[in-house]
């Protein structure tokens, strides 16, 4: 049976917020028990089955979420793309929840108890009120956390399930056809558009050759800038590379479409800098609309630039020279 990855095993989980829950809390505390006839001291009894009931309730949707992504070995890639949400410490906030919303199962077990022997409805009812005054005021105290907690698990669940694979990243300024790319050779349908950035999110393919499998990911544009400087979508990007990447595509617009060779090759040499010249592969794209001889000034120029590194001349649009980057690479995977 094959593992789920983090997103799809997130994908069950909400976490409520204060409101939500109260809500229920109350209409659990409103609602009928039926205790059969001829019980003595039914009182008690009703009251405790409306005590089991909030537990039950909370207890699902507090206590045993919580302890499930407690439990999720959560990897370096999926905590960044947290902290990029403006979510930090995710780790310690689901623990700190943890702990501080066990207290609803002291609660709970102490008020039963009371409750079984309170002398009178009079006080049963009382009781009653009190643990439900408790528990809420506990969860009301939680709520931020609750809430930074809950949106975490949302841009969890929504992130591709990337499996233990060779992976290349596709990076490079916007519009030079990484979506194009990635469309093309991939099981991945990205939207290409004519405007810069359209690309908000990482995007997963796989590109299947025989008994191989690898995954390529298409990432939003990067400007050339410091990486303190970038956007969050920006830094997806970034982020996509440092953990992902066994493989980075950097791909160059030779048309200039929007940006000049000059910036597309400072974004290529701060990503050379910061992940190492083995990883990387310059694919030189549009060469369709381009002439021979732009395209001999452009692979001087980043040989001037940056150095000796693989390249290679496609067109993404028409399906140019990808062969032989895919076979290239197909070499590589299997000898490494
Ligand atoms: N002429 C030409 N245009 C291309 C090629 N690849 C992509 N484009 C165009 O470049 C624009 C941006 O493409 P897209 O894949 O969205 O770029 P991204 O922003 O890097 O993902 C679109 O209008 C594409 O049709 C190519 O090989 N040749
Ligand atoms: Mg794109």
């Amino acid at each position: 049976m094959e593992e789920e990855c983090i997103p799809e095993k997130v994908r069950n989980v909400s976490i409520y917020g204060f409101e939500h829950v109260r809500e229920h809390v109350l209409k659990i505390s409103s609602s009928n028990v039926r205790i059969s006839k001829g019980v003595r001291r039914k009182y008690a009894f009703i009251y405790m089955a409306k005590i089991d009931g909030i537990y039950s309730y909370l207890r699902r949707v507090y206590l045993n979420n919580l302890e499930k992504l407690s439990k999720l070995p959560m990897e370096e890639f999926y905590l960044e793309v947290i902290k990029i949400a403006g979510i930090d410490n995710y780790v310690e906030r689901v623990n700190k929840l943890r702990r501080r919303l066990r207290i609803i199962d002291k609660l709970s077990d102490q008020y039963r108890v009371k409750v079984k022997y309170s002398s009178d409805v009079k006080e049963a009812k009382a009781l009653f009120r009190e643990y439900v005054g408790r528990v809420l005021s506990v969860i009301r105290r939680s709520d931020e956390e609750l809430s930074k907690v809950r949106e975490a698990v949302i841009v969890l669940s929504k992130m591709p399930c990337f499996e233990d694979l060779p992976t290349i990243v596709v990076a490079g300024m916007p519009q030079t056809g990484k979506s194009t790319l990635v469309g093309r050779i991939s099981s991945a349908k990205p939207k290409v558009s004519q405007f810069p950035f359209t690309t908000k999110d990482v995007i997963l393919g796989h590109i299947v050759v025989g008994e191989v499998k690898l995954q390529i990911v298409d990432t939003p544009g990067i400007l050339d800038r410091p990486f303190n400087e970038l956007n969050t979508i920006e830094q997806k990007a970034y982020v996509a590379i440092k953990y992902l990447a066994d493989l980075v595509f950097f791909l160059i617009d030779a048309l200039e479409t929007y940006y000049s060779l000059q910036s597309q090759l400072k974004l290529l040499s701060n990503i050379i800098n910061e992940f190492g010249i083995n990883k990387v592969v310059v694919l030189i794209n549009k060469i369709d609309s381009v002439s021979p001889e732009k395209i001999k000034y452009v692979k001087e120029l980043i040989f001037r630039n940056v150095g000796e590194l693989p390249l290679y001349s496609v067109s993404a649009l028409h399906g140019i020279g990808l062969q032989e980057v895919i076979n290239d690479i197909l070499k590589r995977v299997n000898t490494s």
